[in-house]
């Protein structure tokens, strides 16, 4: 690093992995007087102090050019940072803004939403789209996106299920390259998913829980306890969330369908998936006694009880990867019979394993009552205690701070939803009887206003499909508050990342009513009654299609 006159250079490399990145940096100064220059060389933060006295009325122009490389792209970072630099005129305003207009005017053309009738809705869901499109790897396939972004240190950048569940749909139906771009980091870093599979004595690929440059688990065991700092949590997400790794599979499947891209699936898609399914097969535990298969000590997408067995998502989405990797290689082999003998070479797929996947998949325990229509979120979730979740209004804290850690795992308030995530992302698992019960069970039993924020959106989109609108928009405008408004007191971390994909989410798929498969898509919408008009594009297939839905009788539904 190093910082002289009106340029400052930082090179770093990125820890637990050999990418080193250089950014050259140059301040430009226009001042009615002369300027007091100061370049401090702080390590880490090479710094720039430049002092402008200036009069009321008189006008200085800054301007700070920025270019960024990695040793992926170049042998010599800083050396090509500072040589691009150089090829800026001074100012470079003139020269880079026609490039930034017609890069963001495609960008809303493919992507922008309008809502009629709400100013807060539209301004939320504008300010979603734009972090998410500024924080996504528009020529790069061997980054994410993290949890926060690129907008503060929260998470330390890593990836979650976040950017595959939460995210990825918007770049899906509006922007399917950096959409490829995502799923294809997870392929590149399978050697990583790889590598945690075979350290847990499992086969196949786990991806990690967090996510960093190479695909190795980078979730930190201990942490500082939020309600007291001097205190260490052990965090065991890396360990036992294991969801992710079908939520990778899960994305890829929502791409391939909605794309149409056969080559991405029989190339790249196709080897997370036979790698995934193979960790689903081996993490399966055979309970011989109840004859079936569990998945034991995990945590579902409901953080707030850990260690637990059989949670409904878990098993579900195992059943779901064993099912459809074995899909997903009959297609390669009607597809491309050389591909698909290449990867029953390759990674030794035989017979017998095929059949073991089956078998699995066959067997998995899934806990649904018939005769209440209730999925109980894991076993034993209805033994916890029922507390009186409206009682403790008014609060200022989620159910977890107030009741600490141990105490929250104890009742049966959740953080976020579980078994009505499961019935977002695999709805034919859930008949209409099905889906108001445990619509209605698990929804009283939700933190929603301090629980996770990547909770609201789906709620909303799920109160959505029961026609329940006036309840949708309540979840819908905490998403779309959750930065805005700063709603957990923790922006300053950076942007909910989940939560602005979850905006786009809850329009397009709640208010809009877009449901998609195989056969097409099709629109049912929901709309708020004081939503004068909804409109918003997506790709299918290729092609882009404009919805406009004016709301013809806005006060004939719910009032809002
Ligand atoms: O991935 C989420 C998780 O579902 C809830 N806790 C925060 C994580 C990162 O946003």
């Amino acid at each position: 690093q190093a910082a002289r006159n009106g340029s400052l250079w930082l090179r770093t490399r990125t820890r637990g992995s050999r990418v080193e990145l250089a950014a050259a940096a140059r301040l430009t100064l226009t001042a009615p007087a002369p300027v007091e220059c100061e370049a401090w060389d702080v390590h880490n933060h090479p710094t720039l102090v430049r002092r402008i006295p200036l009069r009321a009325g008189e006008t200085a122009q800054v301007e700070k050019t920025v270019v960024i490389y990695t040793s992926r792209d170049v042998t010599d970072p800083l050396a090509a940072a500072n040589a691009r630099l150089d090829e800026l005129p001074t100012p470079a305003w003139e020269a880079l803004w026609p490039a930034q207009q017609r890069a963001w005017e495609a960008n809303w053309q493919a992507c922008d939403v309008t809502i009629e009738g709400d100013d807060e809705a539209q301004i939320a869901v504008r300010f979603s789209l734009f972090q998410l499109l500024i924080a996504a790897p528009q020529n790069d396939e061997h980054v994410s996106i993290g949890a926060k972004t690129l907008s503060g240190y929260g998470y330390r950048g890593h990836a979650f299920w976040d950017t595959e569940v939460f995210m990825l749909p918007f770049f899906t139906y509006t922007r399917p390259a950096i959409a490829r771009n995502l799923l294809s980091y997870r392929f590149h870093n399978l050697p990583g998913a790889r590598h945690k599979a075979q350290a847990g004595g499992f086969q196949g690929a786990q991806f990690p829980w967090e996510s960093a440059g190479t695909g190795e688990e980078v979730t930190p065991t201990w942490v500082p306890y939020f309600a007291d700092p001097t205190k260490m949590v052990r965090i065991w997400t890396g360990d036992i969330e294991i969801h992710i790794s079908a939520m990778v599979c899960l994305a890829c499947c929502q791409y391939w369908v909605a794309t149409g891209d056969d080559d991405f699936m029989l190339h790249r898609g196709a080897e997370i998936f036979f790698e995934v399914a193979r960790f689903w097969a081996s993490r399966a535990e055979w309970n011989k006694n109840a004859n079936r298969y569990e998945y034991r000590d995990v945590i579902g997408p409901d953080e707030n009880h850990d260690h637990v067995d059989n949670n409904a998502f878990t098993n579900a989405f195992a059943r779901w990867t064993l099912q459809t990797a074995r899909a997903v290689l009959a297609w390669v082999e009607q597809h491309d019979p050389t591909a698909a003998a290449g990867y029953r070479a390759r990674l030794g797929l035989d017979e017998a394993e095929l059949q073991r996947w089956q078998h699995v998949a066959d067997h998995i325990y899934f806990a649904y009552d018939p005769a209440t229509g209730l999925i109980e979120q894991f076993e034993g979730y209805f033994q916890r205690r029922d507390i009186d979740l409206p009682a403790m209004e008014p609060r200022t804290e989620s159910v977890q701070a107030i009741l600490g850690i141990e105490g929250a795992n104890l009742v049966q308030v959740i953080k976020q939803p579980d078994v009505l995530m499961l019935a977002y992302l695999l709805p034919d698992l859930f008949d209409q009887r099905m889906l108001e019960v445990n619509f209605d069970y698990y929804n009283a039993r939700t933190d929603h206003t301090y629980g996770s924020s990547l909770g609201p959106s789906i709620q909303a989109i799920m109160a959505c499909r029961l026609g329940k609108t006036v309840e949708a928009y309540e979840h819908f405008i905490r998403a779309a508050r959750a930065d805005l408004r700063d709603v957990r007191g923790n922006a300053g971390d950076g942007i909910h990342g989940a939560s602005a994909g979850g905006v786009w989410q809850a329009v397009v798929f709640g208010f809009g009513g877009l449901r998609v498969d195989r056969e097409g898509w099709r629109v049912q919408p929901h709309l708020p009654a004081h939503w004068r008009r909804l409109t918003f594009r997506f790709t299918w297939r290729g092609k882009s299609h404009l919805i406009d839905l004016p709301n013809h009788d806005p006060f004939s539904s719910e009032a809002v």
